[in-house]
């Protein structure tokens, strides 16, 4: 009988390694000295894939996977997939839905307010006893002020929801108007722009959406408006970003994402206008343990040869 074999092409949580291990071989494609030797060598026994949504699977290492049926993501992103070649292929892609969305939802609603409001500055205040001499900084309004989101999936869905607990207009832009939700369709992502406070970006990432908030966009932008990207780096062009918030065209960023994670620019850093995360939005102790059953759930089906839960077509 052939080994049921796993690839992992990046870490997950300890506890989905541990149960991985326990049921199957996980070979760790990131422990390698030699990850080319180890595909050349071993590439054939693996059957499945086990990634990250940030980290994906290049096409490079796919082609040395001549047996591989699964690509199970911890995560809701595919745009580090090529999905061209897994539906050439036949191979099922998984991903962790449902679970993260308001995680993500919250983190996004999270920055808005840090950054508007400036916690981060407060915080720093107290702590460096600045308050004993001086008057704290003040903040922006948030609420019923203009959001305009970017993709109004399920993420952008949550977001709108939130956003309207907080009496803010919502605007949207998106693949396709969504006709049964009460908010305001805008064509593009300029104009988007042009009417709101905050444009928060939740849509995919990948080729379709790459460099979508151009300097265009920023300068369309009011200069006391907000940006606030919870989706994917690739989305924004990071140099314009930079630029943008030199010279003051926008308020200010709030970004948990970034181009070339975890690589982030030293003129991002410089800038006290902008509020830095670590791509944190669905990490939450319960939302990791649930995409790590997802993740699990998968691939036993998988190997036990039953429906995938959370295929995408
Ligand atoms: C995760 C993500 O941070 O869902 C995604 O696509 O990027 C995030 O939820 C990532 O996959 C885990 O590191």
């Amino acid at each position: 009988m052939t080994t049921q074999a796993i690839l992992l092409i990046a870490p997950v949580p300890d506890a989905l390694m541990d149960r991985l291990a326990s049921g199957w071989t996980v070979h760790r494609l990131y422990e390698q000295q030699d990850p080319q030797a180890f595909l050349a060598q071993s590439g054939d026994s693996i059957q499945a894939v086990v990634t990250r949504g940030d980290i994906g699977v290049r096409n490079e290492v796919l082609q040395q996977l001549p047996q591989v049926k699964l690509i199970a993501v911890f995560g809701v992103g595919t745009d580090a997939i090529d999905l061209n070649t897994t539906r050439a292929r036949k191979i099922a892609v998984t991903i962790t839905s449902g679970v993260l969305t308001n995680d993500v939802a919250d983190m996004a609603m999270g920055l808005l307010l840090a950054a508007s409001r400036r916690l981060c500055q407060g915080d720093r205040f107290v702590r460096e006893g600045q308050w004993l001499n001086n008057a704290p900084p003040l903040g922006t309004q948030v609420s019923g002020k203009r959001i305009g989101i970017v993709g109004m999936g399920n993420i952008g869905q949550a977001i709108a929801r939130r956003a309207s607990g907080f009496d803010m207009p919502v605007s949207y832009t998106s693949r396709s108007r969504r006709e049964s939700l009460p908010y305001s369709w805008c064509d593009d992502v300029q104009s988007l722009a042009k009417s709101c406070d905050f444009l928060v970006i939740a849509a995919s990432g990948g080729e379709s959406t790459k460099g979508m908030v151009d300097s265009a966009v920023l300068q369309a932008m009011p200069k006391h408006a907000w940006l606030i990207n919870i989706a994917r780096g690739s989305l924004v062009d990071q140099s314009a970003l930079i630029q943008a918030l030199r010279k003051g065209e926008i308020a200010g960023a709030a970004l948990d994402v970034f181009e070339q994670e975890p690589q982030v620019p030293e003129e991002l850093i410089a800038l006290n206008n902008v509020l830095l995360q670590p791509h944190v939005g669905s990490a939450t102790h319960e939302t990791r343990q649930q995409m790590a059953d997802v993740v699990f759930a998968n691939v036993e089906a998988f190997f036990n040869q039953k429906p995938l839960p959370t295929a995408i077509d």
